[in-house]
């Protein structure tokens, strides 16, 4: 069922672009009628459970299959002996692979909870009981655990991440004030309410094989390729089908190893395969955020002026692959400083790799920088607000470009009067409410502007109603609804008339839905398809001898459904009518925007299939990002030491809001993670095995509805004409940026304590 086809009426009038419209699938996922991947009925599917390898490096001698083998309705068992390797795949840069194959089961052990066999059965309980018959004997090897294990040295310096100019060095030597402290962030996993799984299903048609993978996908191009190449198909003998996703945060764009498993099983099996993880075994199917660790020294004057930074970084990656966490992202674009210097390090250790999650990078960067500016600032003796006005930029201070547009400023002042900031008292200790120390901190966040073309079709039909098609996804963020309110903008429809076909990777191509680029870059393509099919239909109406429109006027517009000349003069006829009378049963354009990006047709596969055509925020005359300001009140109990967030204020700037209801729950959604982040989320890693020890929501914390308080968000941004096409700039993953420092600064205020480590709890308050 498509989300337009639900009885109720969402909206009335203006239901356009920056409408504030109530999200269009919201009834059917509310009433449970969304089908997620695993809900999709396929007949005659089977069941595929994985092991995992508890030892976290070493080799497998031998897993006995006896047992597993004949347990009832067991159909197969895969094990790396068992188990043809695949032909490896690219880069999602679309760099050639480094090895000829891929070993989605392998003998050797990288980590802990590495899948290193499966069973398939006709039931998921046969399934469960035949892995768990399954015995492993292990050849173990010494494991580096963690960041903090010595044997993972000093990592390996990644030197395209370095940034220098000036002389830090000299100028922190010379600085009046010196502010240095090393910050530290845990593992924290993406933690998405649907789980990870898919079915796999083989076909044929004319040419041969066919694969249909029904899979949560923040990537249907991107994680095809990977399929197509893993199993020599041509990419269109892929389909992958995701029309709705429980949450992604960033865990769900790329193909995984427990999609070639099941997609392996179901091939040989001639059947479809469902493989579902179970929740301990997503925080080893793709890697969460890495831990971090930067160390961060500030020289300032005596008034607090910055005169230097100097940031090191380090983030833990795995022995086979290198996942960068860049720390210094927001360090260097949000001060005006004249000396800096940034270097970032990863250390291989027995990890799954990390992976994305919420602004990787900006998250922990603006972690560092924005406590260690509030740590300068009670060293001058200045407010937090203050030292940030101090050191406003206002440009680039790396490339020296100008920002497109940066109402950071303007964030910071609505989100101090919103919030009472002028009622603060400086000193840490200094506010009380009865037992209870109250603290108000505040950081600044931000977010770049990422670009890559997109590709949209739109086709007006007979019924006067408007289709939308591309094979972008919506994971939660509201893209069902705003590409809907471009396609009626821009056609001239009510939105109850649009209706939209996404996450099929059958339809016009859309690139990844990460890096906070996909509302920008797919309301640009729908617009430009939209507009193209509109043209057409005007161009029929004034043309077509049959029109009764034929010839009235040089040109017409379209509004409400209904075309008519300029000014509205004349008659007025609906597009159902003028198709009707025109015997046409659509008229429809495709287009993409891959000239705006300066890529010729050649580059179409590789635009939407790899992540290489993906425009950096400095590309261009403009340094572009989002920007945000957070004020938070925490109460602190002065006894147990508990820590409650009670109030957050936030101010953003994205720019024009295509949906200023979802990009405020978007920004809310951000600011929540934030809070579970600096209060609650931290992956435990066992120092023997390796094993996230709190792999599973009973003991790894999110928040919950009593965790989170009242959350005003306010937006302050003007449309940006050199972000996007409608003038729009990033939103998911701002709010998330700053949450943290603003917390830790609130906490500091309310007890004194400094604590330089998420998350924040009570153990770390007492102790
Ligand atoms: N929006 C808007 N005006 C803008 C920009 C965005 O109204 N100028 C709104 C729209 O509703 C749009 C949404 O914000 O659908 C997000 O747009 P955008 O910032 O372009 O982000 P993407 O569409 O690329 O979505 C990905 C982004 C990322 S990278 C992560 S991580 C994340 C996030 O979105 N994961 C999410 N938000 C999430 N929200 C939910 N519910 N679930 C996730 O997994
Ligand atoms: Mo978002 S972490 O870029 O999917």
């Amino acid at each position: 069922m498509s989300p337009l086809d639900t009885p109720e009426k969402h909206v009335d009038a203006g239901d356009g672009v920056g409408a504030r419209l109530t999200r269009l699938d919201g009834a059917l996922k509310v009433r449970g009628e969304t089908r997620y991947a695993l809900d999709q009925p396929v007949a005659g599917l089977v069941h595929a459970v994985l092991l995992h390898a508890t030892i976290p490096a070493g080799r497998i001698r031998r897993i006995e299959t006896a047992a597993a083998g004949a347990a009832p309705g067991v159909l197969l068992v895969m094990t790396p002996d068992s188990t043809a390797p695949l032909a490896a795949a690219s880069s999602w840069l679309g760099e050639p692979p480094q090895q000829p194959e891929y070993r989605a089961l392998d003998h050797r052990i990288r980590y802990n909870g590495q899948q290193i066999a499966a069973a398939v059965a006709e039931t998921l309980e046969q399934a469960t009981e035949a892995a768990a018959l399954l015995a492993v004997e292990y050849e173990a090897e010494p494991a580096i655990i963690s960041l903090d294990d010595p044997a993972g040295g000093g990592g390996l310096p990644l030197d395209p991440l370095a940034a220098e100019w000036g002389d830090a060095e000299a100028a922190l030597a010379a600085a009046p004030v010196r502010i240095e402290a090393e910050y530290r962030t845990p593992r924290e996993y993406q933690m998405a309410i649907e789980p990870h799984g898919l079915i796999a299903e083989w076909g044929r048609d004319a040419d041969g094989e066919t694969l249909t993978i029904r899979e949560p996908s923040q990537w249907l191009d991107g994680m095809a390729r990977t399929y197509a190449e893993w199993f020599g198909l041509p990419f269109e003998k892929v389909r992958l089908i995701s029309p709705y996703i429980g949450g992604g945060f960033g865990s769900k764009a790329l193909a995984l190893p427990h999609g070639a498993i099941a997609a392996i099983a179901a091939r040989r099996l001639g059947r479809p395969v469902k493989l579902a993880l179970t929740r301990p075994q997503i925080f080893t199917g793709y890697g969460g955020r890495p831990a971090t660790r930067q160390a961060l020294a500030l020289g300032a004057t005596q008034e607090g002026k910055l005169l230097a930074i100097r940031q090191r970084g380090w983030n833990e990656t795995a022995l086979d692959a290198v996942w960068a966490e860049p720390l210094g992202s927001a360090t260097a674009i949000m001060y005006a400083v004249p000396n800096f210097s940034s270097r970032q390090n990863v250390v291989p250790v027995h990890t799954v790799p990390p992976g994305a999650k919420r602004a990787p990078g900006e998250n922990p960067s603006a972690y560092g920088l924005e406590c260690a500016i509030d740590e300068l600032a009670y060293a001058v003796g200045a407010d937090p607000l203050a030292i940030r006005l101090l050191n406003y930029a206002e440009q680039d201070p790396q490339t020296q470009k100008p920002w497109s547009t940066r109402r950071l400023r303007e964030a910071f002042a609505a989100g101090a009067a919103a919030f009472g900031w002028q009622r603060r008292s400086h000193a840490p200790r200094s506010m009380r409410d009865g037992p209870l120390l109250i603290g108000w901190g505040m950081a600044a966040g931000t977010y770049p502007v990422r670009r890559t073309a997109g590709e949209a079709m739109v086709r007006i039909l007979a019924d006067g109603g408007v289709e939308v098609a591309t094979s972008a996804s919506d994971m939660g963020t509201g893209a069902y609804t705003i590409l809907a309110q471009a396609a009626a903008a821009a056609v001239g429809v009510p939105v109850a008339d649009v209706r939209i076909s996404m996450g099929d990777s059958r339809l016009p191509r859309a690139p990844v839905s990460g890096g906070s680029q996909m509302a920008g870059l797919m309301m640009g393509a729908v617009d430009k398809a939209a507009r193209a099919a509109r043209e057409e239909l005007i161009g029929l109406a004034l043309s077509h001898p049959a029109s009764p429109l034929n010839g009235v006027a040089n040109t017409l517009q379209v509004a409400g459904g209904r075309l008519s000349a300029p000014r509205g003069e004349g008659p007025t006829v609906t597009i159902a009518a003028l198709l009707r009378a025109t015997g046409r049963d659509s008229v429809e354009a495709l287009r993409d925007t891959l000239a705006e990006n300066k890529l010729g047709p050649a580059d179409h596969y590789r635009n939407f299939t790899t992540i290489s055509t993906m425009r950096a925020p400095t590309d261009g005359d403009f340094s572009m990002h989002s920007w945000c300001a957070h004020f938070i009140e925490v109460a602190v109990d002065e006894d147990f030491r508990t820590v409650r967030v009670r109030r957050v204020v936030s101010a953003f700037d994205s720019g024009l809001l295509y949906n200023p209801k979802l990009a405020e729950s978007q920004i809310k959604g951000g600011i929540i993670m934030g809070i579970g982040q600096t209060l609650l989320e931290e992956g435990v890693v066992d120092a023997r095995h390796a094993r996230v020890l709190n792999n599973n929501l009973g003991d790894y914390l999110v928040p919950t509805n009593a965790d989170i308080p009242d959350i005003r968000v306010i937006s302050v941004g003007v449309p940006d004409p050199h972000a996007s096409a409608l003038g729009g700039k990033g939103v998911g993953e701002l709010g998330i940026v700053g949450v943290a420092p603003a917390i830790a600064n609130a906490v500091f205020h309310a007890t004194g304590q400094r604590l330089r480590e998420l998350p924040i709890t009570l153990d770390r308050l007492i102790g």
